[in-house]
């Protein structure tokens, strides 16, 4: 018998082993706003804000989609209360009572501006993925991306998170009540502040006045966010029937570990956030360099080397022994030497830590799903570490590997007529095709992207040479060099 779906009416039926909101939903009130309700958000954000309510009832959260309508209709019969799995050799499930509402952008855009407008709503956070915020390759705004384009035409019919936050601000200006903290938490550098620049960018498009407004008002912290988050798939929807007694139909699931950095600045100190875990600090770039180029770079290294050896999930990678020595190697002797030393975080106990992540069988982590958008993740995750490595006249030949590997997975799906989720897939399909197995002609055909690859770093010799001999030595199927 298929069991009941989860939701307010059946939620005193969850197994006693599935912990619970401890706080009465009905009382609470949206005090923040999110756009992009995603795995990583409801796993992520939403899991400190249920936190949060269980002391302090604003923190309930409207969450914006800017899309697709899935998340709002699926979860609507569950009255947007879901299961997070936490992954471990016995996992734990948690049912999250923070959502209060999902809003889908653009069919409802009146709601999302009360919630921008409300005084009620002190923070904003978005996770929209790199390419969210429509930057050009020097992390700037792009004018002439097609949704900034459109939005600086549209009035307040806009349909980017980039014109929604200014459009909100920009009223809560006019009415005169106080901006909200706008916090990015998505794994660009910088976060905060390239999301000002773009968000200022836009504003002063029509109005240089809210421009310098923004500029000076408005709190864009720093963030680094942290927490491995695998795709819901139908074996996670089946474990979490099983486990809680109640059907979910989009649960989400994460490793344990979990961790989140906000730079402290007044405009945050609104919750207590020490309280569930969230660190405030005010120098946040050292973790956030570390987390982008440890974590994010070797996961992207993993991803495409290891889908060319034929590996499916990320702990399969590292039993590979080849791989698991290389992606140690790239971290400790070309990663780590181009992170400053710290006395508040040791590089060489981060990297055992985050290998020791990567290993856990119990988490299923598909390679494939960070391959994602590798054109926008390369640029923030390893080319840093490249022009640090270069600068100091040290070694990158793993660093080389791994963007050879990216070029020799976009080759293998472009040869197989297969599809690439990627906001430039359609030059990289049309490259992958032309190539002819030729290390420099098919390596100068990349570099000469230049939203992903600086010509000054793409026209460098020494570059050009390094990968070329990367790509020579990798072989299609991942095989590497002794
Ligand atoms: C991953 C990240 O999919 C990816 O590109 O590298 O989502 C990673 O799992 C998270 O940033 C970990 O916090």
């Amino acid at each position: 018998m298929k069991p009941k779906q989860l939701s307010e009416a059946t939620l005193a039926q969850v197994r006693a082993a599935v912990a619970r909101p401890r706080y009465a939903r009905e009382a609470c009130r949206v005090g923040w706003l999110h756009f992009g309700p995603g795995a990583f958000h409801r796993a992520h954000q939403s899991y400190y804000a249920d936190r949060l309510l269980e002391q302090d009832p604003r923190w309930a959260i409207s969450a914006v989609a800017l899309h697709s309508s899935a998340v709002r209709d699926v979860l609507a019969p569950q009255n947007d209360l879901y299961c997070l799995v936490e992954l471990a050799e016995t996992a734990r499930l948690r049912v999250i009572g923070a959502l209060r509402e999902i809003l889908v952008a653009p069919q409802e855009r009146p709601a999302v501006y009360a919630r921008l407008e409300s005084p009620e709503t002190r923070l904003v956070t978005l996770t929209v993925t790199e390419k969210g915020y429509c930057l050009d390759g020097d992390g700037r705004l792009d004018l002439e991306h097609p949704d900034i384009a459109h939005d600086l035409r549209a009035g307040d019919a806009v349909r980017s998170v980039i014109g929604f936050l200014a459009e909100g601000l920009r009223r809560r200006r006019t009415r005169g009540t106080a901006p909200f903290a706008v916090v990015s938490c998505d794994n660009l550098p910088d976060n905060g502040p390239t999301l000002r620049a773009a968000v200022t960018a836009f504003a002063a498009e029509h109005d240089p006045e809210l421009a310098r407004w923004i500029e000076q008002e408005v709190s864009f912290p720093r963030t680094m966010v942290d927490s491995i988050t695998p795709a819901t798939d139908a074996d996670l929807i089946a474990r979490v029937a099983a486990e809680s007694g109640l059907y979910d139909a989009w649960p989400v699931q994460r490793e344990q570990f979990t961790q989140w950095v906000i730079e402290d600045v007044p405009a945050v100190r609104v919750a207590d956030w020490a309280a569930v875990g969230v660190t405030l600090t005010r120098d946040v770039t050292l973790y956030d360099r570390a987390k982008l180029r440890v974590v994010n770079g070797a996961h992207s290294a993993l991803a495409y080397l290891g889908l060319l050896r034929g590996h499916a999930t990320v702990a399969e990678a590292m039993r590979d022994p080849q791989v698991a020595r290389y992606v140690e190697q790239l971290l400790r002797e070309e990663v780590a030497p181009g992170l400053p030393a710290s006395e508040s975080l040791d590089i060489g106990s981060y990297i055992e830590a985050t290998l020791e992540r990567f290993r856990a069988p119990s988490v299923r982590h598909q390679l494939a799903q960070i391959a994602w958008d590798g054109s926008k993740k390369l640029p923030v995750r390893l080319l840093p570490s490249v022009t640090d490595a270069m600068t100091a006249g040290r070694s990158w030949e793993r660093l080389a590997l791994a963007l050879a590997a990216w070029m020799r997975f976009v080759i293998g799906r472009a040869r197989a007529g297969g599809a690439l989720t990627d906001p430039h897939a359609e030059r990289l399909l049309a490259i992958g095709r032309a190539c002819t197995d030729q290390p420099q002609q098919d390596v100068a055909r990349f570099l000469g992207l230049e939203d992903i690859f600086p010509p000054a770093l793409a026209g460098a010799v020494a570059f050009t040479t390094a990968v070329v001999a990367a790509y020579r030595g990798l072989g299609a199927n991942g095989s590497l060099p002794e």
